[in-house]
């Protein structure tokens, strides 16, 4: 008791002798902070968020959230039984002021299956008011509580099994902004992280039960923002003007992974650390960890697409963790030229000696018969193609599309060419199922486009077509 005692004076004086360097406005106690009215607080499903708090009175905010277990979808064709607050995958975004007295009631629908509860971190009470919600289908309760400090916190179910109830999506955001609100910004969005284990491995079609045994081993088939794979890219990216700065609050349900959460090609100005007070400065990747938080912000000086990852990189580009922010407007080429020029690099100088021997030996080498020519697309394949496409062509599912049988790549000779050519980006869609990626230009020559094309159209079931270095200059000219 003494012990603590003495360590309590010390902090204690270490905060005083702090505080008195800094000119601090006279900390309110925000459990006396009054409140006055009372009205309904505005909920909103991801990447959205209620109205800012501004300078408006702490208040009785009255919270109606139903808990809602729903079908929905995981990844293309795949289907998953979600656990929800409020109908989406995070839950509702809830947004408070220091003072606010919440009043919250949680309602459990008559069709679902199970009890459930909810734990915000917001709350100061035993359990973040766990026992006091909890509540059978077809049944809701009231709980109240007063939100005395400042940040942006994990809300969860919290029945047990614990880990099963987060893993099937219970979880979400509630911010407390501090008196007169946050600074403002231009654009605010709610992008939130999540783990799901499923019987079937990624990409496994059909409605996918959870798996348990998965779930404790930690190893996911799936790690998304806001839900799903998908939940944040292609037409449902969030967006920005060139000018604009963004907010993001950014949160991580988990059940198990700590995230490294960066913007591709950003750097956040701005970042309230796990989603308290310490605010850090020109910050590449934030960690997140499961069961908390970050606020991040960045101006949008250039435009382009930016894109939202766990730095654990391989859950980015195998697992779903990654979004999009397309930001519109003029370039700026002093903070970003664009590729300014491209040579041909010769370490020797510029002064290379040809070699006679090498000149014979290529043009020995060089491929006629249709047999060698497939033969030569082979090893351009495997050099240049294979990384994406995989070694046989089948292609990685929402990354890269099969060239093996694929109907889009059959249809049109042309567009082939022009493809490797020049690149693809945008959606397509190959037997059946739907891509939105970037295929970078290859610089290949016409002959080594020829080939590669060739040997493609010429095995994995494919239709046999021959293309000449002819076709594909005749493309290379007409695309210019
Ligand atoms: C960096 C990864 C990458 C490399 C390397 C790459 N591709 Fe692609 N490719 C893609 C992506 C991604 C798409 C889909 C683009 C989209 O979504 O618009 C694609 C689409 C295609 C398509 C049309 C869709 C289909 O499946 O029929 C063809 C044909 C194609 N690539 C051929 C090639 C060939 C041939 C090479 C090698 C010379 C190659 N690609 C190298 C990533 C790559
Ligand atoms: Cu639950």
């Amino acid at each position: 008791m003494l012990k603590l005692a003495t360590v309590i004076g010390i902090s204690s004086a270490l905060i005083t002798s702090c505080g008195q360097n800094k000119e601090t406005k006279p900390k309110v106690d925000p459990t006396k902070i009054e409140v006055v009215g009372s009205s309904e607080a505005e909920l909103t499903a991801p990447p959205f968020v209620p109205k800012p708090v501004g300078d408006r009175k702490a208040t009785k905010l009255i919270v109606h959230m139903e808990i809602i277990e729903k079908e929905g979808v995981m990844a293309d064709g795949v289907k998953y039984i979600y656990w929800t607050f409020g109908g989406s995958v995070p839950g509702s975004f809830i947004r408070t002021r220091i003072g606010d007295e919440v009043e919250f009631h949680l309602k459990n629908h008559p069709d679902n299956k199970l009890p459930h509860n909810i734990d915000l971190h917001a709350v100061t009470g035993p359990g973040g008011g766990a026992a006091s919600s909890f509540v059978a289908p077809g049944h809701e309760v009231v709980f109240s509580f007063k939100v005395i400090n400042q940040g942006l916190y994990v809300y969860h179910c919290a029945t047990a099994p614990v880990g099963m109830h987060i893993a099937n999506g219970m979880y979400g955001l509630i911010l407390v902004e501090p008196e007169g609100g946050l600074p403002p910004v231009d654009k605010e969005y709610y992008v939130m992280q999540g783990d799901f284990y499923t019987k079937g491995a990624n990409g496994e079609k059909g409605l996918q039960p959870f798996d348990m045994a998965k779930a404790i081993k930690e190893q996911p088939d799936y790690v998304v923002f806001n839900g799903s794979v998908g939940a944040l890219a292609g037409d449902k990216a969030i967006t920005a003007k060139v000018g604009e700065t963004v907010r993001l609050y950014v949160g991580n349900g988990g059940p198990n992974l700590v995230s490294s959460f960066h913007v591709i090609g950003e750097i956040f100005d701005n970042v309230s650390i796990e989603g308290g007070s310490l605010v850090n400065h020109d910050v590449q990747t934030t960690l997140v960890p499961a069961g908390g938080s970050a606020i991040v912000d960045f101006k949008c000086e250039v435009p382009g697409t930016f894109i939202i990852v766990d730095h654990s990189i391989f859950r980015t580009f195998n697992k779903g963790s990654l979004g999009m922010l397309k930001v519109t407007g003029d370039e700026n080429k002093t903070i970003f030229s664009g590729k300014q020029s491209e040579q041909v690099y010769h370490p020797e100088g510029g002064t290379i000696q040809t070699m006679p021997e090498d000149a014979n030996a290529s043009k020995l080498a060089k491929p006629t018969s249709l047999a060698e020519r497939i033969e030569d697309g082979k090893s351009i394949y495997n050099k240049t193609c294979f990384a994406c496409h995989q070694a046989n062509g089948e292609g990685l599912p929402n990354a890269f599309p099969p060239l093996a049988k694929s109907d889009y790549l059959n249809a049109d000779i042309n567009r082939a060419i022009e493809i490797v050519l020049k690149g693809k980006t945008g959606e397509i869609a190959v037997n059946g199922k739907k891509y939105n990626s970037v295929m970078t230009a290859q610089t290949l020559t016409d002959e080594e486009v020829a080939n590669v094309l060739t040997f493609v159209y010429s095995t994995w079931g494919n239709n046999k077509k021959e293309i000449t270095p002819d076709m594909v200059a005749k493309m290379r000219k007409s695309t210019k």
